[in-house]
This record gives structure tokens, C-alpha cells and sequence, in this order.
């Protein structure tokens, strides 16, 4: 058995966790202050996205040295703290590398712009006209994927932002380079390691005109990938590491190789389909309900096609480029409690390991922001632009931002009803929303039906019951548009997960919760007291027979 599938893993975003030195910016110091609360949770492992030199222009997603701390989070002496410390207490850190791209302002582009042609080699630099970028590729943030750096008379590729620059995986110089940054962070004794967007590394070897998109299809799940991420975990030895990849517009299919064992690839994959069920065509800017129906289908072709080629897939609702979950597939208002617990578990006891993105676990919500001055995001922003260019009113465009802006996920963490949430003592950078007074954890530990308790038992329950890391899985209630359920079954052992995804009664079409009873399934965890006669508005109802 694989020691990462009966863990979970808690996502922490520095910048909006805790604010130990009162500047408004979330730091290392904070995270360390806040272990106890973590290990309270009973998470295994934490994740922490890149604090690391950076000039900031994506939080930190634009990395300029992969080894020193940018100073706004803390120093190296402070990450050495932050690993004895969690170690204490069982919790294993993973670290974020960036490897698709790096900052403009990392040394090696800079060498690259002063001339020096082997740093050119690092990038993906093409001739051409300033005025004729060399594809028509779209960048991820809006606009072309090509800069121009008038400093040698060259284009440069960013899939994101123009000051994150894609790097050239085809020179050995580089995957060596990036094969050294993680022997220098295994060093210092973290755990393992989350590969930022990287089934995009593997470039192709002609650069075209999407005449059919944006560009993606030429370097996704790239010809080199499954090669490079070989490579990769061979030479830099994290091989008993964890390790998970952000999988960007990818297929099942790549992500069984990316994840079996017999490949030697990476522990586990990230894959973003299910998080689209809310996309009017699939455009994240265009609004409309989720769709339940093929969620619930989603879900079952990834859980039971990843089991059938030996992938393990990372299960998620939330993270730090998403809107919070229970503003989005639950309810915010009447049903928060109940539907933060339903979405949890729905998730927990699936086949994969599962993350809490921070506030998750308190059933922290969207923004609410009413102006474009509060957002932050460089995406946010672009699409802002965006969108009133193509002639949406501001008013529109807001609303749009409302649902699907990254800073949903990125307001600071809600530790109290004191001023900015107990974040910090100073204005933050970015804005919790009001509800801060309310939702809270230390509201929710004086609660003892809070969501953060769902929470630990869900965990709790990983632990203790092998079903729940190793069970097989499959899909129930097909046919039912309400109803997310599954059967986890281990030898002779039978664990039914049933969820209601609306704020009203729902009842199953394949058996009744009485059949289930009759068959010696019982009660082991639930978002009300006792098992009715139907499902109640966002119910969980998880049945067991041992
Ligand atoms: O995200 C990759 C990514 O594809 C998403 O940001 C995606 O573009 C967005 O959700 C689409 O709406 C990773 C990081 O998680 C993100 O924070 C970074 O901005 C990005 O890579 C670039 O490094």
C-alpha cells in the first residue's frame, strides 16, 4: 500500500494564512504559529505554495531564484524552523515548484536579454517582426503567449503572465538545473514536492497557428512529458517522495501514466475537469449553475477509469486559483453548515487522496467584492479589461469576477471576529469578506457540530478504515440528477457514500436509505443526527456494514 492514500493534505497560501509581523501580507512566522491548529486538524501533510524569490507579479507563481525566501514571507532560517517544527508534530511539508516557467527576473532570463546565448537556450526565444508574433497562441491570462524583448530583437513564449517566461525543457542544461533545486530542498528534509502546471514543460517541435484554439493542444501533455518527469524523479532521487502534479487541460488517459506506479512518474495528479461543470461552454467568463449531472459523471469516468489503469488522483474542491466551494456548489446562506460537510465528505471518501485548501475547513466563502479596486489577481484583472472591451458593463463584468475570480480563494484566512479576521493587525492586501465576524475558526471551536469537526472525523476516518485509502470504487444513482453516491468495497466490507446537492428533499431512484439499512449497512457518519426517510436539504449520509 502506498503510504500517501490514507493522508490528507492541507494547502496553505502564505500570503493569506497568518500575518505574524503585522505588514498585511501573510508570512512563514504565521505558519509556524499556526501548526498547532493544523495537527488540531489532523492533516499529514502541508503544502505550501512558493514563497520563494519572486518579484510577485502572480504571488509567487514567477519564481527568481528557487532557493533563496523572498523576504516579504520570512528567511531560510525561518523555512528550517517551519520543517523542525511541523516535524514535531507529524506534519510533512511539500513545497511548490514552478518549473514550466520562471520570473523575467531570474538570473538566467536576465543573462539570457544581456545576450549570453546559452541562457537563450533556457527560454523558448524565436525570431521574428515586432509586429508579427510567431503563432497565434493565447496566453492563460489573456492576450498573445509571445512578448517581444526588444533587448535582442526576439520573441520569448509565456503560456502565463509576461514576466513568467517558458522555459526550454528540450536542453538537458535546464531539466539539470531544475534536478539540482529539488536535491537542495530534499536536503532539507521536506516531504515532498507540487509540480505547478507540469504537463505543459514538453513543447512541440514545430511552432504553428492554432487554427482550432488557443494554442493548448500543441503542448499539452507535451511528446516529452511522461520522458522528463521520468527522468526527473530518477535523477533528482524523490522517488519515495510524495509528489503530486497540476494537471492543466489533460486527458485521463495521461494522467493514469502520470500516476501508476509501474512508471515512476509522480505520486498522484490534480486535474481541473470537474471544476468546469459551472462553465457556459466552457468558458470560465461566461456564468451559469453547475451541472450536477455531469459532475457526477466526471467523477465517476476519473475515479473508476484512474482505479482501472492503477492512477491515483488528488480529490479537491478548492485551491488558491479557485472560488470557494461552498459558494459555489453549495449554499453560502440557509444551508452553509450543512452543505460545507456534504461537499467535504463527497470528496473524502473517494478513491484519492484528498486536500483541504485553508478556510475550507471553517466553510470560508467567496469574496463578495463590489469593486474592481479590491481584486488583486493579475487574471482577475486582465479579464476585467477583457470583459469590458467586448462590451459587458462594469456591473457585468463584476458579477462575472464575483463568481470566478481566483481572489474568491485568496482572501485571508478567518482565524477570528477581531479586525481583518485575526489575520493580521494591519489592513491586509487583499480584503476578508464581513462574514469574517461570524465564520471563523475560533467560532467553529466553540461548535461542536462545526464543519472543522466534520472535518476531523473525515480524516479521522482515512486513518482508521482501509476501505476508505484502498477500497474499490463505483458509482451509484447514475441516473439521478440530485445525487452524488458511491459504493467503497474491500473484501467483504461495503462503505455507500450518498449526497444531496440541493437545498431541498431529494429521494434515490436505485435503492431507498431503508433498503440500504435492510441489506446491514449502517450509519457512520452524517451531516444530521439520524438517517430519515429521504435525503434532506445537502445531506451526507455515509453507510457502512462494519
Ligand atoms: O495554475 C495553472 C492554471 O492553469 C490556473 O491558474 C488556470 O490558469 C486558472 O485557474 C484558469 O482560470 C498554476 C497556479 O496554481 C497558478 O496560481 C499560477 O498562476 C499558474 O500556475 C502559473 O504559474
Amino acid at each position: 500500500m502506498a503510504d500517501f492514500h490514507n493522508k490528507v493534505v492541507y494547502q496553505i497560501y502564505p500570503k493569506s494564512f497568518k500575518d505574524a509581523n503585522g505588514d498585511g501580507f501573510g508570512d512563514l512566522a504565521g505558519v509556524i504559529e499556526k501548526l498547532d491548529y493544523l495537527a488540531e486538524l489532523g492533516v499529514d501533510y502541508l503544502w505550501l505554495t512558493p514563497f520563494f524569490l519572486s518579484p510577485q507579479n502572480d504571488n509567487g507563481y514567477d519564481v527568481a531564484d528557487y532557493r533563496r525566501i523572498d523576504p516579504s514571507f520570512g528567511t531560510m532560517a525561518e523555512v528550517e524552523k517551519l520543517i523542525d517544527e511541523a516535524g514535531k508534530r507529524g506534519l510533512g511539508l511539500m513545497f511548490d515548484m514552478v518549473f514550466n516557467h520562471t520570473s523575467t527576473e531570474h538570473e538566467w532570463f536576465q543573462r539570457a536579454l544581456a545576450g549570453e546565448e546559452k541562457y537563450q537556450e533556457y527560454y523558448i526565444f524565436r525570431e521574428g517582426e515586432p509586429d508579427q508574433p510567431p503563432t497565434n497562441w493565447a496566453s492563460k491570462f489573456g492576450g498573445p503567449a509571445w512578448a517581444y524583448a526588444p533587448e535582442v530583437g526576439k520573441w520569448y513564449l509565456h503560456l502565463f503572465d509576461k514576466t513568467q517566461a517558458d522555459l526550454n525543457w528540450e536542453n538537458p542544461e535546464v531539466r539539470r538545473e531544475l534536478q539540482e533545486v529539488l536535491k537542495f530542498w530534499k536536503e532539507k528534509g521536506i516531504k515532498g514536492f507540487r509540480f505547478d502546471v507540469v504537463n505543459l514543460i514538453s513543447k512541440p517541435a514545430e511552432f504553428a497557428d492554432d487554427m482550432e484554439g488557443d494554442g493548448r493542444r500543441f503542448y499539452t501533455d507535451g511528446r516529452h512529458v511522461h520522458e522528463f518527469l521520468q527522468e526527473m524523479v530518477r535523477e533528482s532521487g524523490i522517488e519515495g517522495m510524495v509528489t503530486v502534479g497540476e494537471m492543466s487541460s489533460t486527458t485521463l488517459e495521461n494522467c493514469i501514466r502520470y500516476s501508476c506506479p509501474q512508471d515512476k512518474e509522480l505520486s498522484m495528479v490534480f486535474n481541473f475537469h470537474h471544476l468546469k461543470v459551472d462553465y457556459k461552454d466552457g468558458d470560465k467568463w461566461q456564468l451559469m449553475p453547475p451541472d450536477i449531472k455531469s459532475l457526477k459523471e466526471l467523477f465517476a469516468r476519473w475515479q473508476e477509469g484512474m482505479q482501472a489503469g492503477q492512477g491515483w488522483n488528488a480529490t479537491f474542491w478548492c485551491n488558491h486559483d479557485q472560488p470557494r466551494a461552498v459558494s459555489r456548489f453549495g449554499d453560502e446562506g440557509t444551508w452553509r453548515k450543512k452543505s460545507a460537510k456534504m461537499l467535504g465528505a463527497c470528496i473524502h471518501l473517494m478513491r484519492g487522496t484528498p486536500y483541504i485548501y485553508q478556510g475550507e475547513e471553517i466553510g470560508m466563502t467567496n469574496a463578495g467584492y463590489a469593486s474592481i479596486d479590491q481584486y488583486r489577481d493579475v487574471e482577475s484583472l486582465n479579464y476585467y479589461e477583457i470583459l469590458c472591451r467586448e462590451g459587458k458593463s462594469s456591473a457585468e463584468a463584476l458579477a462575472i469576477l464575483a463568481a470566478r475570480s481566483r481572489d474568491n480563494g485568496r482572501t485571508p484566512m478567518q482565524w477570528s471576529a477581531e479586525a481583518y479576521a485575526g489575520f493580521s493587525s494591519h489592513e491586509p492586501w487583499l480584503l476578508p469578506p464581513d462574514n469574517y465576524k461570524k465564520i471563523n475558526v475560533e467560532a467553529a471551536r466553540q461548535d461542536k457540530d462545526s464543519i472543522f469537526a466534520f472535518y476531523q472525523q473525515l480524516i479521522r476516518l482515512r486513518h482508521e478504515r482501509e476501505i476508505i485509502a484502498e477500497g474499490k470504487i463505483s458509482f451509484l444513482e447514475k441516473k439521478n440528477e440530485d445525487v452524488i453516491a458511491y459504493e467503497r468495497t474491500l473484501g467483504a466490507e461495503r462503505l455507500v457514500v450518498l449526497c444531496n446537492f440541493r437545498g431541498r428533499e431529494v429521494s434515490l431512484k436505485e435503492k431507498s436509505l431503508q433498503d440500504y439499512q435492510a441489506e446491514g449497512l449502517h450509519r457512520v457518519l452524517g451531516n444530521y443526527e439520524d438517517v430519515g426517510q429521504a435525503l434532506r436539504p445537502y445531506e451526507v449520509v455515509v453507510l457502512a456494514n462494519s
